[in-house]
């Protein structure tokens, strides 16, 4: 107590006890500036550099990472996966026995569910994403449906429970990162247990020694460091699908889950950057217009770019895979001057990215147009 008080810098109320249920589950919105706490996240959790969207297949160290908790420091010569639950036979499968299993490689696009979160106002406060949240890896492993079809999946079942070993505390509850995914979406061909990462052994990062990864579904569901598989006959309601990743209008709106990829496209920011805005600044004359449009709903079926404001439809170039995305260029002949540049794609359902935000409490599924400035002078590069 004198302690706290000696302290010129102690408030008072600082030596009131605190009981753990009185912290705030997690802050509400807010449109005041940037907090310390999602400064230590966004350090914590990279996004991609624009400039990565050249390439079909981004680097592992360019691919973006998010990680609610710690790093777990996995040693795999004591780790086993365990199947379980609503199987005529339970599994437990050390790294070199899943090396034996017939293995597939998947061109996946990820994208976290809180891409554009920074954007909103007022702002969800979690992880600040920009627009960048967003990487493609080829990833090899085991297909899911190959050891659950080993694993014998009784009739009753209904969800596959996937846990990670990291755990935390996330709005007041201790958990372990856990996701769970339907049936008929866990037998797809192409969920895949992961245990490599473009042609090497997962970075820790991104799950080694073995993740999950499901195409089409924003990352969420792509559990890192995984240890579980458990089918469940009652729909899961662990903390990571229950209360986080929903579409909710307001804290106390049930809300829907979020599962797929919204529709999104993002350029490759033309000519070279101003260090401290971004603003980007580019010669005079003739310019090819790159980037790459995704979507976990169907295929990309066109995009546009917008030069301040009027929209041209950019060439496709074939995608690598299913859910990997799509190479688009145009041309342009860049005239002196100020000018916003913007791209939008629309999928096989028909659906658009928005020109405006697409607002909701924890800020998922942000998928609104990119807009870029740029300063067309004699300096650009
Ligand atoms: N075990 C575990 N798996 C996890 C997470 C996590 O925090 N723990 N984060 C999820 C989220 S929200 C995303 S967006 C992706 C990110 O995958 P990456 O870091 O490989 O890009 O992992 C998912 N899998
Ligand atoms: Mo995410």
């Amino acid at each position: 107590m004198t302690e706290i008080f000696s302290n010129p810098h102690a408030r008072p109320e600082a030596a009131q006890p605190q009981a753990p249920e009185q912290a705030p589950p997690t802050a509400g919105p807010t449109t005041g500036p940037l907090t310390r706490e999602e400064l230590q996240l966004s350090a914590r959790n990279h996004s991609m550099p624009l400039e990565a969207l050249r390439r079909d297949i981004t680097p592992p160290g360019l691919h973006y990472v998010l990680t609610h908790f710690d790093i777990p420091d996995i040693e795999v010569s004591s780790w086993h996966l365990r199947i379980n639950g609503a199987v005529e036979r339970a599994l437990e499968l050390s790294m070199a026995a899943l090396r034996r299993d017939p293995a597939i490689t998947v061109p996946v696009t990820l994208e976290c569910a809180g891409n554009g979160r920074s954007l909103l106002s007022p702002r969800p406060m979690s992880q600040p994403w920009v627009q960048e949240g967003v990487g493609t890896a080829h990833w090899t492993g085991v297909p899911l449906a190959y050891l659950l079809g080993k694993a014998g999946v009784l009739q009753n079942a209904v969800e596959v429970v996937f846990t990670g070993a990291d755990a935390g505390v996330q709005g007041g509850v201790p958990h372990r990162y856990a996701r769970s995914l339907p049936i008929r979406e866990a037998l797809r061909a192409d969920v895949v247990l992961a245990y490599k990462m473009d042609g090497t052994e997962l970075p820790p990062q991104h799950g080694y020694p073995l993740r999950l990864v499901v195409p089409g579904w924003y990352g969420m569901a792509s559990v890192k460091w995984l240890e579980s598989i458990e089918v469940v006959t009652a729909p899961f309601a662990g903390y990571q699908q229950k209360v986080a990743y929903r579409y909710q209008e307001s804290a106390d709106d049930a809300g829907t889950p979020v599962s797929r990829i919204r529709v999104r496209s993002l350029m490759v920011p033309p000519g070279v950057p101003d260090f401290f805005t971004r603003r980007r600044i580019l010669n005079p004359g003739p310019v090819l217009l790159q980037g790459r449009a995704w979507s976990g709903k169907g295929a990309v079926t066109g995009v546009e770019v917008g030069i301040d404001d009027t929209w041209v439809p950019a060439q496709l170039e074939k995608p690598a895979g299913g859910f990997a995305w799509r190479k688009w260029t145009l041309p342009w002949i860049a005239e002196p001057g100020e000018h916003v540049l913007s791209c939008r794609a629309t999928d096989a359902t028909g659906a658009t990215q928005p020109l405006e935000q697409n607002w909701n409490y924890q800020g998922m599924g942000n998928n609104m147009v990119q807009r870029i400035n740029v300063t067309v002078e004699g300096t650009g590069a």
